[in-house]
């Protein structure tokens, strides 16, 4: 009976998983060899371009890998829409760099996330207001899933927010004129327009107040300081980008999310002018929460505790981006990038990152 039990609950689990990561991979893959088939149709030569400035001038940006954002700058007058779809799978616990099982955390909570997954749609927009000075903004779309298990009786519940994230609007500063080396400055502010007020029904009644990962902003205006080196030679490119999140005050809840500090380093190949692959490291550090939101209890889930959401986290990246080389394809590019962790440090128990992966599209005008 119990071990039927158990296999009942791993497979139930297995099927949350994979349901889940087909859910968000399966779609990236599909939609990337649909444009891939369209792409690599386009392939022409250079000369198509006119002239070999307008190429070289344009190659850094097709370069920077699918998950990295405000990368590159734009000359003047110059505009770039583009959109991301990004996927992250959360399919098990941490305690420290320790892996925990749902039975461990049910020893201290009486109800344990099982599984999380993210996705989010970003449109983004790109103008240069000088050679020196690009603008960008971007407004995310969030869909966020998360599985419970209840301690008492295994019984298992879903719970689920989608909306409108947090509005961002950063500047981008080149300091080529005060430097040889393609350094540029970052400085972003996001607004609160992300709900931090979602319910959902779950097993303690209907419209519960969602624990903190699952709403959809920080309820905060928050800053975005950061520097972003990009270099290119030959078939090779390379860059670094450290973009810090920071935060101040108290939200409507009386809290504060975390601080977060980023810091990625990539190198990239490009095959042929319509190919380049890339191999990507990023470290993540992020804080506890401040404050607390009164609304929930933090003794009955983790997710609840505003003192089990810091953490930091290491992941490898591949990518591979396909350029448009001629006619109406061109200058389109589409981009794919997945990553994995090799490590993970938790305020736990909290969920710690599966397989997340980037499918982008991005086009210049
Ligand atoms: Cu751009």
């Amino acid at each position: 009976m119990l071990i039927k039990g158990v296999y009942i609950m791993r497979e139930k689990k297995m099927f949350v998983w994979e349901n889940s990561l087909s859910k968000g991979c399966s779609k990236i893959l599909f939609l990337f060899i649909f444009f891939s088939l369209i792409l690599s149709n386009s392939v022409g030569n250079k000369e198509a371009y006119g002239s070999d400035d307008f190429f070289h001038e344009h190659q850094h940006e097709d370069e920077i890998p699918s998950g990295v954002m405000e990368a590159h700058t734009h000359s003047q007058g110059e505009w770039m829409t583009t959109y991301r779809y990004m996927y992250m799978d959360m399919p098990e616990h941490y305690s420290g760099t320790k892996k925990q099982t749902v039975d461990q955390v049910h020893n201290s909570f009486m109800i344990s996330p099982v599984n999380m997954t993210m996705e989010m749609h970003m449109l983004g927009l790109m103008y240069g207001v000088n050679d020196e000075f690009t603008a960008m903004l971007m407004v995310p779309y969030l869909i966020k899933d998360m599985e419970h298990r209840r301690r008492s009786d295994s019984k298992q519940f879903s719970t689920q927010s989608q909306g409108i994230g947090d509005v961002k609007l950063s500047g981008l500063y080149s300091l080529k004129k005060y430097m040889s080396q393609p350094i540029h400055l970052n400085v972003g502010v996001s607004f609160p327009t992300g709900s931090i007020n979602r319910k959902y029904d779950t097993l303690a009644g209907a419209d519960q107040p969602l624990p903190y990962p699952m709403q959809l902003g920080s309820g905060t205006v928050d800053f975005y300081p950061g520097i972003t080196y990009l270099d290119h030679k030959n078939k090779w490119s390379w860059g670094s980008q450290a973009i810090s999140t920071i935060r101040f005050g108290k939200n409507d809840q009386k809290y504060r999310l975390g601080n977060e500090y980023k810091m990625t380093s990539w190198i990239g190949y490009k095959w042929q002018d319509w190919i380049n692959t890339s191999f990507r490291i990023k470290g993540n550090i992020w804080g506890n929460i401040s404050g607390e939101d009164s609304r929930l209890n933090p003794t009955m889930v983790p997710t609840a505790d505003s003192n089990r959401r810091g953490g930091e986290r290491v992941d490898l990246f591949f990518g591979i981006n396909l350029i448009g080389q001629k006619g109406i394809l061109s200058e389109h590019r589409v981009d794919l990038e997945i990553g994995y962790p090799v490590y993970q440090n938790l305020d736990g128990p909290q969920l710690g990152v599966g397989i997340q992966g980037t499918l982008g599209w991005q086009k210049a005008w």
